[in-house]
């Protein structure tokens, strides 16, 4: 896989890609990693690339003549399977969105920053627009580091035991059940006995009663989404 950044700050969104998984799959060769800053393409030496908005109010817009010519440059190279703008007025990044993303050739990540984009530049370039929750951040930066951890940890090979992204929490609409390791007993706290009994088809089932278990009681809204 291929992914292109296109950020106001590429400073900003580097360093979780320098480090654990997310290197380990560049270091692999699962996945490349492109950043490109839009001062590059500002419209003036002075780096400009915001304005005010028409109408009025408060906070700069991202203009469209930077972008664009960031993003036509990028989409001449190679075809894109998706455009994503990072944006809280979009939906909310979820597994599924993520596996769907992992099994794709080349993603290209526009963030905004102050008050977004012009719209124009999402009616001509965007294919999905995507939120990471109901909370406003000063920058889509760090949801796109948060999107492209979600994605790159699910692309094959990238971790180690093949089997445990399939265990994580939300792979099947359930929450992660406890997890435990040694000592068996502390300070008079005693890890469940079935764990320790090496019955496995007994230790499955109590983790998935135990997934049950959690997510009625932390996220019941998982169980009644179909
Ligand atoms: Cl993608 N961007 C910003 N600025 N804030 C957010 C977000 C994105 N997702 C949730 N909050």
């Amino acid at each position: 896989m291929r992914i292109d950044i296109v950020t106001v700050s590429p400073e900003l969104i580097r360093s979780p890609f320098e480090h654990s998984i997310l290197k380990r799959a560049q270091d692999k060769g699962k996945v490349e990693v492109h950043f490109h800053g839009l001062r590059d393409y500002a419209l003036n030496r002075y780096g400009k690339i915001d304005d005010y908005q028409f109408g009025g109010g408060a906070g700069m817009v991202l203009m469209i003549e930077p972008i664009d010519k960031c993003l036509s440059g990028l989409m001449q190279e190679r075809d894109y399977d998706e455009i994503i703008y990072m944006t809280p007025d979009a939906p909310t990044l979820d597994q599924r969105t993520a596996n769907i993303l992992s099994d794709k050739s080349n993603l290209l990540i526009l963030t905004g920053h102050y008050k977004g984009v012009d719209q124009r530049i999402r009616d001509k370039f965007i294919t999905k627009e995507i939120s990471i929750g109901d909370y406003v951040l000063s920058g889509g930066e760090l949801a796109a580091a948060v999107l492209c951890d979600a994605v790159i940890r699910l692309i094959p090979g990238v971790l180690g035991d093949e089997t445990s992204a399939l265990t994580d929490s939300f792979q099947d609409n359930l929450l992660a059940p406890p997890v435990f390791t040694r000592p068996a007993e502390y300070d008079g706290m005693k890890v469940p006995d079935i764990l320790l009994s090496g019955n496995f088809p007994k230790i499955e089932e109590w983790r998935h009663d135990a997934a049950i278990e959690r997510t009625k009681l932390i996220r019941p809204d998982l169980l009644n989404d179909e």
